[in-house]
């Protein structure tokens, strides 16, 4: 009887240091930047300028200026919807491969200051930003290097216009969430293809906006996910090899990007873009093709849910305007995630959350990703288990890692129980900052987590029970189910 007591007695004390122990990190972790990018998770992304009202997708840089002229501009309308829709900031093309600056550049004459807009004295990046400032939204701008208009484009003054126009939008519209550096490299008007100075750009970008984590492929800060679909990978590692690549035509494979390198030297996590209708600029023959909320809300569940940040293109009008077609769909996407997330099977009392005999509770549903529970250097002998008070309907696992000490899940496994009869059994593999595994609904009264490899001892921030507004169980085809 004594030495079972004492055996009880040293198994807990061994989970309760497991708890209170700092880990250390294991291989690269987020930089505060990113962490707090990651935080933005989900936001819009605008495709304007002359492309709207020629209805291209890649204007030829030779439009004239009056092509621009949008009859009803109001950010204030797009910032409003953006907060209706959840999104937490908005990023606009700046300037894209046409190159027409939607703001009055002292570095380019193809500019709304040589247009008829509001007779020259528009400028779309200061309205856009304080409307974005007056309704708490993010704002960040996506600026193309490849420029189909600009005379200088093809040689290396080119590369100083490039980086005086990113000093001028910093100094003038920043502080950015994000800068966005689009991959595409194609001829200038005199036929010549440019070789960018990226080492300049980033040095650039370092010093004029430290605090912007920098998108493009390979990053610095944040990489492509590998597709204009939404999806993250169903693995997914935050790390990636960029020795050897370069960006544009340069890039590691697609599935590369979409799956990150599990022992990758560099931090870069991925972004999901995507756009709510077929094209990125507004189409008025898209208006019937507007991408339904379901649609959307399992795009949310492979990129966000996979553990990147989703940006959704919402590109405004000829008017200026967000569509009603696209404002409609985005408040049904919201719904859904309100109704899908608002409250956790397990929040409330509804549960209890245990390793081994210690109770968890606490630590996984507070809501602070500064807490987490350590699973151990003996994880594979270890679970966590949820115990519900009464048996619940559910069709959704949330689970988080503190990804400041790396990204350490390379496994899991995770089962569902009535009683001791086991209902349910799915595995996957990566965690990371947000998994979001959905599957068809089960009438549970336990769950089992099971770490089936990791890096490291396995730390886990949050946990998360729920049941879907969409039910459909084939939502996140990745995860191996049995049944
Ligand atoms: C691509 C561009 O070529 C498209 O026009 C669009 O801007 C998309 C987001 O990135 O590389």
């Amino acid at each position: 009887m004594k030495k079972i007591l004492l055996c009880l007695v040293s198994i807990l004390y061994l989970v309760s240091f497991a708890l209170s122990q700092s880990p250390s990190a294991v291989g690269p972790v987020p930089s505060e930047m990113q962490q707090k990018w990651q935080d933005n998770n989900f936001y819009l992304f605008m495709h304007f300028g002359p492309n709207t009202f020629t209805d291209l997708e890649w204007g030829k840089g030779s439009e004239k200026e009056e092509v621009f002229n949008p009859t009803a501009l109001d950010c204030r309308q797009w910032c409003r919807i953006a907060k209706a829709a959840g999104a937490k900031g908005i990023i606009i093309t700046a300037k894209h491969h046409d190159g027409f600056c939607l703001w009055p550049s002292a570095y380019s004459h193809h500019t709304v200051a040589q247009s008829s807009w509001r007779n020259g004295k528009g400028d779309v990046l200061k309205e856009l930003s304080q409307a974005c400032k007056a309704s708490g939204l993010s704002f960040g701008v996506y600026l193309s290097p490849w420029d189909r208009n600009h005379p200088a484009y093809g040689t290396p003054a080119y590369n100083d216009v490039f980086v005086n126009m990113m000093k001028e939008v910093v100094a003038r519209y920043g502080p950015f969430f994000e800068f966005w550096w689009d991959g595409a490299n194609g001829e200038g008007p005199n036929g010549k293809k440019q070789q960018y100075d990226w080492q300049r750009f980033i040095s650039t970008m370092r010093t004029v906006a430290p605090n912007t984590p920098v998108f493009s492929d390979i990053g610095p800060d944040i990489r492509w996910a590998g597709n204009e679909e939404g999806h993250a990978g169903a693995t997914n590692w935050n790390l990636l090899d960029t020795a050897g690549f370069r960006r544009g035509a340069g890039a590691p494979p697609g599935d590369t990007l979409n799956q990150g390198n599990v022992y990758g030297a560099n931090w870069i996590p991925a972004e999901c873009d995507v756009s709510i209708r077929p094209g990125w600029f507004y189409h008025k023959s898209e208006d019937s093709l507007v991408k339904k909320p379901e649609v959307l809300f399992d795009i949310y569940l492979k990129s966000i849910g996979r553990g990147a940040n989703l940006i959704l293109n919402v590109p405004p009008d000829r008017r200026g305007l967000i569509t009603a077609y696209d404002s409609a769909t985005l408040m049904e996407f919201a719904k859904l995630r309100r109704e899908s997330f608002q409250s956790s099977l397990i929040s409330g009392g509804k549960s209890k959350i245990l390793l081994g005999k210690k109770e968890v509770t606490a630590a996984l549903t507070d809501g602070n990703k500064n807490t987490w529970v350590s699973l151990g250097k003996d994880y594979k002998n270890s679970f966590l288990e949820v115990r519900f008070n009464k048996m619940q309907e559910l069709n959704c696992i949330e689970l988080k890692e503190p990804t400041r000490y790396g990204q350490r899940v390379k496994a899991f496994a995770i089962e569902l129980w009535n009683g001791n009869q086991l209902l349910y059994h799915l595995s996957g593999t990566t965690i990371g900052h947000q998994r979001i595994l959905s599957f068809p609904r089960q009438n549970a009264s336990r769950i089992t987590i099971k770490i089936t490899d990791a890096k490291a001892e396995p730390l886990i921030s949050s946990l998360g029970v729920y049941r879907l507004a969409v039910d459909n169980g084939e939502l996140t085809m990745d995860i191996e189910m049995k049944g």
